[in-house]
């Protein structure tokens, strides 16, 4: 009754790891020559894995359960043996000539196990090395044959099996996840037709307009080469120096720099499949689109400082939150939505349907939704899975097709090439987590790591020997959308490429005024850091061409004169959009409430046990994650005479990882919180960073000894800011279900900080 987290539903079916059982490790047995070897199945096909719990796995789910269970390994009362099979009698000492004497060459045992360890590694991804996987499905809403025969929408209910990987762009394998970047949203379909990838981003639009250009975008925004650093950050000379010189930047940069760069989590970014491609019927019609992944758990984003926080305190912070949240059976939901057009409508539009820098407003083509991605399992193995899963762009299906996007275009060449190297040749699709579903025929033969045993003479087509098997199948495999094609040869770009600003504004007053302010602030954060004076002139003067506002304070924040605007590069007329209030954040709020919010609930000798209790058990029964946090880990007396457990403390969960507190009160232990330093820091940062606070009667006396404002800036209430008596409790924390419902109260920013 007591321990409030075993009410949590929180890896229930994990009792080996997180229950009594883990208490009372199974020792196993140590093979001595006099006992026989066990005899049970060393075949893993049967074995279920422990992410399934009951061993069922859900088939009707996720059938890649299944496929993937073929090469699954489980160790649970398995001896230890070498890769070829043989016991091994010792895992401790290596064979040496006398106990004092030279390790033998022939110990095999102890070089295996070296060698092995010695080759672990493989290339990391040269973008987006840093990323976290997630099994589930997805599930068509409806018959979309009209549109196109791709095999995932070919009926209402029909679940394809997927698996996903979201990213950082920058940063290496083990760098920290909050770091201002677009996120990837990688999605690999394994549908009745073949595999599927949608490589999409979180940010519908890119740096570039020309595959040329993506090793110098790639080059500027890493490290840099002579020393180096820094780590995962755009914010240093060599990047904007090249932004400030690359116009065509100017829109990603517009995103870059807002809080779509720094996402609360993997579960609260939209996705987008950034070109346009094409869609084609059985008829053979054609159609252009726009794909758009949209989390039902809303739009969310942290805040810079936090964000900044976290990169040292909490470096797997997304990778943890989607983890635990499925973990947890919170299955990260997105709705996938079609922007669908046709030429005749693009040759309208003031801008190139082929050029990524621009999106398609919504106003002018609606997005309607026809599916829904599920993530509902965890990888076994983060290296089989999540690093060795190869997304192509040029991996399509029927019924899907290729604009002439150049960039596109240049991703169908980079994709597969760059995994030849990282993953050892040029039979990487054998590899579990990226074979097919279905059927793999064809006269392709050898290479490294070849694991298919193809049998029979017949290695090529046409054929007679094979009866002409595997034959084409003509129009009832991937067919081309037929397009006419004539053109001089030549380097080059359409007009339309070179209007680099309209659409920059177009987002800049999309935006609401919060959103803005952290615009702002993003663009004197990165030029800030940037050395050279005539880099962050060049790039103020370019933004001149978006916003003499957003121009206006960067320079004031900056220190320097707004410079006269960039010369444009087009002559032509540009459009003059209306606001589009879809690309605000605040659009999307999301349907889920509170769900997987995790809340920090202080706790010291003497707290009041029975509002800690109602609290936790409101909290939990919305879905939200609360956790009783101590200044150690232990038992706490609480007044009702009840004890509390700890669950973790402050120091290993500092305020960033929380989105929302609660003070309960109480005696005078509760209050004795307001003397340890890192509270106080701990409730500032929670209000500097707009999370919503609860305090319960004298648990009131730690917002004040914070020195938290009653009231916002403006003079008005703060709607994030619930203190009640704890006779009130019922109300109180109704009324703190709401603010954490609105995620943050971004109105108490100031410039400076007050708090
Ligand atoms: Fe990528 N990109 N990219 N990219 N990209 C890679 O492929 C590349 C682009 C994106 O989770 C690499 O397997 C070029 C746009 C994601 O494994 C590499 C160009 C978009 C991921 C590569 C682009 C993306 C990658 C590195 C310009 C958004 C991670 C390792 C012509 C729609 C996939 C790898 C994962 C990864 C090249 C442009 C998204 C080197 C040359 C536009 C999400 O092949």
């Amino acid at each position: 009754d007591a321990d409030l987290a075993d009410e949590r539903p929180f890896n229930a079916t994990k009792p080996l790891e997180y229950g009594a059982e883990a208490l009372t490790p199974h020792t196993g047995e140590s093979y001595a020559p006099s006992t026989p070897l066990a005899t049970a199945s060393t075949s893993t096909e049967n074995i279920a894995s422990s992410k399934l719990g009951d061993g069922i796995p859900r088939l009707g789910d996720n059938a890649l359960n299944s496929s993937l269970d073929r090469v699954r390994a489980d160790d649970t009362e398995q001896r230890l043996t070498t890769n070829q099979g043989i016991p091994v009698s010792s895992n401790q000492d290596s064979l040496k000539i006398g106990l004092r004497g030279p390790i033998a060459l022939e110990d095999f045992v102890m070089r295996e196990k070296i060698t092995h360890f010695d080759h672990e590694r493989i290339p990391e991804r040269v973008v987006h090395a840093r990323g976290s996987g997630a099994h589930g499905y997805f599930e068509s809403y409806q018959d979309l044959c009209q549109l196109t025969r791709a095999a995932p929408f070919a009926y209402a209910g029909k679940r394809t099996p997927v698996f996903v990987r979201f990213s950082t762009a920058t940063g290496e394998r083990g760098s920290p996840d909050t770091a201002r970047d677009v996120r990837g949203f990688a999605v690999k379909f394994y549908t009745d037709e073949g595999n599927w990838d949608l490589v999409a981003n979180n940010i519908p639009v890119f740096f570039i307009q020309d595959p040329m250009k993506f090793p110098d975008v790639a080059h500027a925004v890493k490290p840099e080469p002579h020393h180096a650093m820094p780590q995962a950050s755009s914010a240093h000379d060599t990047f904007w120096d090249f932004a400030s010189l690359s116009p065509e930047i100017t829109h990603m940069l517009m995103w870059l720099m807002s809080d779509r760069a720094i996402p609360r989590s993997y579960r609260m970014m939209q996705g987008f499949g950034v070109h346009t491609f094409k869609l084609i019927n059985t008829s053979g019609e054609v159609r252009l689109c726009k794909f758009h992944w949209t989390p039902l758990q809303g739009t969310h984003s942290l805040v810079w400082d936090e964000a900044f926080k976290l990169r040292g305190l909490d470096t797997d912070f997304h990778r943890r939150d989607l983890w635990e949240a499925i973990e947890a059976g919170n299955f990260p939901e997105y709705e996938l939505g079609l922007q669908v057009f046709t030429e005749t409508q693009a040759e309208s539009f003031p801008f190139d349907i082929l050029d990524p820098t621009k999106l398609i407003p919504e106003e002018l083509i609606p997005v309607f939704p026809v599916g829904k991605l599920v993530l509902n399992r965890n990888p076994d193995n983060f290296f089989a899975e999540t690093e060795q899963v190869a997304f192509c762009t040029q991996h399509i299906i029927p019924g899907i097709d290729f604009t002439n996007d150049p960039v596109l275009q240049g991703r169908n060449h980079s994709y597969p090439d760059t995994q030849i190297t990282r993953l050892g040749g040029p039979n990487f699709h054998e590899i579990p987590i990226n074979a097919p579903l279905a059927d793999v025929h064809n006269n392709q033969r050898e290479g490294f790591h070849r694991q298919s045993i193809n049998r029979g003479r017949v290695n090529y087509e046409p054929n007679s020997l094979a009866g002409g098997c595997p034959f084409q199948v003509g129009r009832a495999g991937f067919v081309s959308a037929p397009e006419p094609v004539v053109g001089n040869k030549m380097r080059g770009k359409p007009e339309l490429f070179a209007d680099h600003y309209s659409q920059a504004r177009l987002f800049w007053i999309s935006q609401s005024a919060p959103e803005k302010a952290h615009i702002i602030d993003a663009f004197r954060y990165e030029l800030t850091r940037v050395e050279t004076l005539a880099i962050r002139i060049r790039m103020v003067a370019g933004l001149v061409n978006v916003d003499a506002t957003l121009a206006h304070a960067l320079a004031c924040g900056l220190g320097i004169a707004v410079p006269p605007p960039l010369p444009l590069a087009t002559s032509l007329p540009l459009p003059n959009y209306a606001p589009s209030p879809a690309l605000s954040l605040l659009s999307r709020p999301g349907v889920t409430g509170i769900r997987t919010r995790q809340v920090a609930i202080f706790v010291a000798p003497g707290v009041d046990g029975a509002a800690v209790r109602a609290v936790y058990a409101a909290l939990l029964d919305a879905g939200a994650v609360p956790r009783l946090v101590g200044q150690r880990l232990g038992q706490v007396s609480s007044l009702d005479g009840v004890p509390l457990h700890v669950e973790t403390t402050i120091e290993v969960t500092p305020s960033v990882v929380y989105d929302a507190m609660v003070a309960p009160g109480g005696g005078d232990g509760a209050i004795a919180l307001g003397r340890d330093a890192r509270m106080i820091d701990f409730v500032r940062e929670q209000y500097r960073h707009g999370k919503p606070i609860l305090a319960l009667g004298n648990g009131a006396g730690l917002l004040s000894a914070a020195g938290i404002p009653a009231t916002l800036p403006d003079g008005c209430d703060d709607p994030g800011i619930v203190s009640m008596d704890p006779a009130l409790a019922p109300l109180a924390i109704g009324q703190f279900r709401q603010a954490l419902a609105r995620h943050r109260t971004f109105e108490r920013g100031t410039e400076p900080p007050a708090v």
